[in-house]
């Protein structure tokens, strides 16, 4: 089957904001005698911010009812929205916009697939969200990856199949989903975090859309 779609994930595919929640959540696990580990930040990409913080918790052994629990989600993305407000394009990842303008170019339809409630102003601030075809994000698509729910809705928005995407990810939890519903999947990042990806990229510096589809054929 021809791929006529790319989807990409936001955080650390398309803009390097992976290291602004890292240093947010991090901030948080401080006021709680820890700091996170790589390993333990590695399970936190791509899983959804309430999910992140019952992890966060329980690595610190900290009980949170649900009124802490919305207070301490609130604070962590205040800290994270003090980062975001300073990006510009010039944060958008190399490579990203000469792949989007190349795919444009070839009639392949380009969308993101974020857990992120914030998709939509780091991709205002960075100027690119008019290029998408469709994005989905943690505002529109409740489940959290691992589960394949987010790539699912963008597929069937575009009415496409899996099978006629790849999916661009940097996280474990978001390569298990895309693999789950179907989809072709670029790890972005090294092979010993991203096993299960089909093919791994470093990024997308020095890559043509040609190759990424030779990939696949
Ligand atoms: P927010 P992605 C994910 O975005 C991040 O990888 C993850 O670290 C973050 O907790 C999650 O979005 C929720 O983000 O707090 O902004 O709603 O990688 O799926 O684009
Ligand atoms: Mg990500």
């Amino acid at each position: 089957m021809n791929i006529n779609t790319l989807i990409f994930d936001l955080d650390g595919v398309i803009v390097d904001t992976a290291r602004f929640h890292f240093l947010a959540w991090n901030k948080l696990a401080n006021t709680w005698n820890h700091t996170i580990t790589h390993e333990q930040n590695e399970e936190l990409k791509g899983i959804n911010r309430m999910r992140s913080l019952d992890l966060i918790a329980g690595w610190c052994n900290v009980k949170l009812n649900d009124d802490q629990k919305k207070e301490f989600a609130e604070l962590k993305n205040n800290w994270y929205l003090e980062q975001v407000k300073q990006m510009t394009e010039s944060d958008t990842l190399p490579g990203v916009k000469n792949l989007l303008t190349e795919a444009k170019n070839n009639n392949i339809k380009i969308a993101v697939a974020s857990a992120s409630k914030n998709a939509n102003e780091v991709l205002r601030n960075i100027n690119l969200i008019q290029e998408f075809d469709y994005i989905a994000d943690g505002n529109s698509v409740k489940e959290s990856k691992p589960n394949p729910a987010v790539f699912l809705n963008v597929a069937q928005h575009l009415k496409v199949n899996p099978a006629q995407c790849i999916v661009f990810e940097d996280a474990p939890a978001g390569v298990e989903a895309a693999l789950a519903g179907g989809f072709h999947v670029v790890g972005i990042g090294n092979q010993q975090s991203l096993p299960n990806a089909h093919f791994i990229l470093a990024g997308f510096e020095n890559i043509s859309l040609n190759d990424i589809l030779n990939f696949f054929k």
